[in-house]
């Protein structure tokens, strides 16, 4: 309700319009940074009253005033400073009992102080908050943002005080037919500031956007970009790879940007087996910051994934942004390591983060581990594919995604979507997002992870978008919502595209410690059994090059009431959400020892 009138109502606050625009920082986590994490106070707001008038007209006097009650003035029927605080980052459903189910608006604010300094640019960067938000600084609009996993900045230079300031958000997750994701999801809509919110500082010149990777079919030369806001042309940029001896400078052009090739001597290649990273330090006028990176190539040659030249077989395993133990929104670095720990434990060397992006954290710890990831915007089921409006909400979250992670050497697919309907509409939506991901990253690989047709014994791979991607995701449940494990033996794979492929999702469910034969439902015998069914027909599949079953850990779904069992958790985690470690896991721990055994 609060965003269908806010977006009516919103659209022409002037406030808004005259505020300079850029379309978000990079590299946020290498810059110096102004923490506004910790304890926001907040205000449940399920009727919109913090913006709405009884008869819906916008206040002047929202809860973005902060008002505070005078002594002989109007009543004030709200208080920040006396209502209860959220922390943040974090999502609001897990931290109070009451907003367990919560759908709607919360209003966060926080004091912070700040001293102006010359010649500076400052931003207030929210690194991700579900599903969309409205932010105030000293009782001035200064953004919105929709889609609840990428990050958003919002320009507050010229309007900070030196001394005190507060900031207010609105953050409304509510769920939306024209959303991206839509209404339905088997995911929990955690809502709120679910990841790090920060001040960042920047000299009015700064470096705003810059691609830098290996050349494809070089060993050692690294070519890209560096694009400068602000700047006038002719203005240097420098990049600097102390460990390489590389010193490299370049000229902007009337666009911003400096393109950049050089020879990087004895450069280590990237890989999961040897994650080497770089300093790498870029430099445009005052701004200079040091970013970490690796570089490789990835490829496909025929049906092979090529990294670095080599073929490669992606022994992976699907993850949902779920705190381990604790439940939640995973926020911590604790929350990645113990996911990505559990990887590495299991022998994989590939992650697919599902449904949508993860945190920063979590890619760049996976570049630190050394494990390639597949990351995916939330095109998730029946999307409103024919609403132009819909598409662009769906290129804005994939242009966020792109943008903050282009630097991270472990991401090597981009996916477009999942379990889509085979609509005209939606292949043309889908078509759109695959050019995009190319316009704005050439070097990494599309994908999407497909639905397959049956005839008979038969399972087919001939979804249109196939031809648009470098590499097919297929998604199977046999043994679960379909058939039995054991009809896995007898299934012939059949696929249209001279392409590789990679089972991007199979499994079933079980409860940790529920025990029972092999054909019991819920029981970690059959979830096993069904993996071991899957591991041998999966190796019958020519062109198949990874696999990431579904899913690592159990994960809070609102799709799975079942008492006893599921209480609201999708239970076909390899591990439950209590970090215990269900039978399945070891029958894959040991296919992918032997898999790597078999390739070293
Ligand atoms: C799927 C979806 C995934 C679900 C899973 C399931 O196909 O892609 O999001 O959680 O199946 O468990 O049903």
């Amino acid at each position: 309700m609060f965003l269908a009138q806010n977006r009516r109502l919103l659209e022409g606050m002037e406030s808004l319009r005259s505020l300079r625009k850029v379309c978000g920082l990079v590299a946020v986590d290498r810059r110096p940074t102004i923490g506004l994490n910790g304890d926001w106070h907040t205000i449940v707001d399920p009727y919109g009253t913090g913006l709405y008038t009884f008869h819906g007209d916008l206040r002047t006097d929202g809860y973005f005033m902060n008002g505070k009650q005078a002594p002989d003035g109007e009543p004030v029927e709200y208080n920040f400073q006396q209502s209860p605080v959220l922390q943040v980052p974090g999502d609001w459903n897990t931290q109070r009992e009451s907003l367990f189910f919560y759908e709607g608006p919360i209003w966060y604010k926080r004091d912070f102080s700040y001293q102006r300094q010359p010649r500076t640019r400052v931003f207030i960067h929210v690194g991700a908050a579900n599903y969309r938000s409205y932010v105030w600084v000293n009782r001035q609009k200064v953004c919105e943002h929709e889609g609840g996993f990428t990050p958003f900045d919002c320009e507050v230079t010229d309007l900070l005080n030196d001394g005190k300031n507060f900031v207010v958000i609105a953050v409304d997750n509510t769920r939306l037919a024209d959303g991206i994701p839509t209404l339905q999801t088997d995911w929990w809509n955690y809502g709120g500031l679910t990841r790090d919110v920060s001040l960042v500082e920047v000299p009015e010149q700064f470096i705003d956007d810059f691609d830098l990777h290996l050349k494809r079919g070089n060993q050692n030369i690294i070519e890209g970009w560096v694009h400068v806001e602000g700047v006038l042309p002719e203005a240097q940029v420098t990049v600097r790879i102390p460990e390489l001896n590389v010193n490299k400078t370049a000229k902007v052009g009337t666009d911003g940007r400096a393109t950049l090739e050089f020879e990087a001597g004895d450069l280590e290649r990237w890989s999961p087996d040897h994650s080497r990273l770089y300093r790498v330090y870029l430099h445009a006028g005052q701004d200079e910051f040091e970013d970490e990176m690796g570089f490789k190539t990835v490829e496909v040659r025929g049906t092979e994934i090529l990294l670095n030249g080599s073929p490669i077989f992606l022994r992976g395993v699907s993850i949902h942004a779920e705190a381990p133990y604790r439940t939640g929104r995973a926020c911590k670095d604790e929350d990645m390591k113990t996911l990505l720990g559990w990887v590495k434990e299991m022998g994989g060397n590939y992650v697919r983060l599902a449904h949508y992006p993860h945190d920063e954290r979590m890619t760049r710890l996976a570049d630190r581990m050394g494990l390639l990831v597949w990351s995916e915007i939330p095109v998730y089921w029946a999307v409103e594919f024919d609403k132009p409006a819909v598409l662009a909400k769906a290129e804005q979250q994939l242009c966020e995604m792109i943008r903050r992670d282009r630097d991270k050497a472990s991401v090597a697919f981009w996916s477009v979507a999942n379990e889509t309907p085979a609509t005209p509409a939606r292949i043309e939506f889908l078509r759109a997002l695959v050019t995009k991901v190319r316009e704005q990253d050439p070097m990494r690989l599309v994908t999407a992870a497909l639905l397959v047709r049956t005839e008979g014994r038969t399972k087919i791979i001939d979804d249109p978008l196939g031809a648009a991607l470098d590499v097919i995701g297929f998604n199977e449940y046999i043994g679960w919502y379909e058939q039995a494990p054991e009809d896995a033996d007898q299934t012939v794979w059949k696929t249209a595209y001279e392409k590789p492929l990679i089972v991007s999702e199979f499994g079933g469910d079980a409860k940790y410690g529920l025990h029972g034969d092999t054909d019991k439902r819920w029981t970690e015998e059959y979830q096993a059994n069904l993996y071991r069914h899957q591991l041998v027909m999966l190796k019958g599949i020519g062109r198949l090059r990874g696999m990431s079953p579904w899913i690592l850990m159990d994960f809070r779904s609102p799709r799975r009431p079942m008492p006893g069992i599921q209480d609201y958790f999708n239970r076909k985690g390899l591990i439950s959400d209590q970090g215990e470690k269900k039978e399945a896991f070891y029958v894959l721990q040991n296919a992918y020892r032997e898999l790597s055994a078999s390739v070293s």
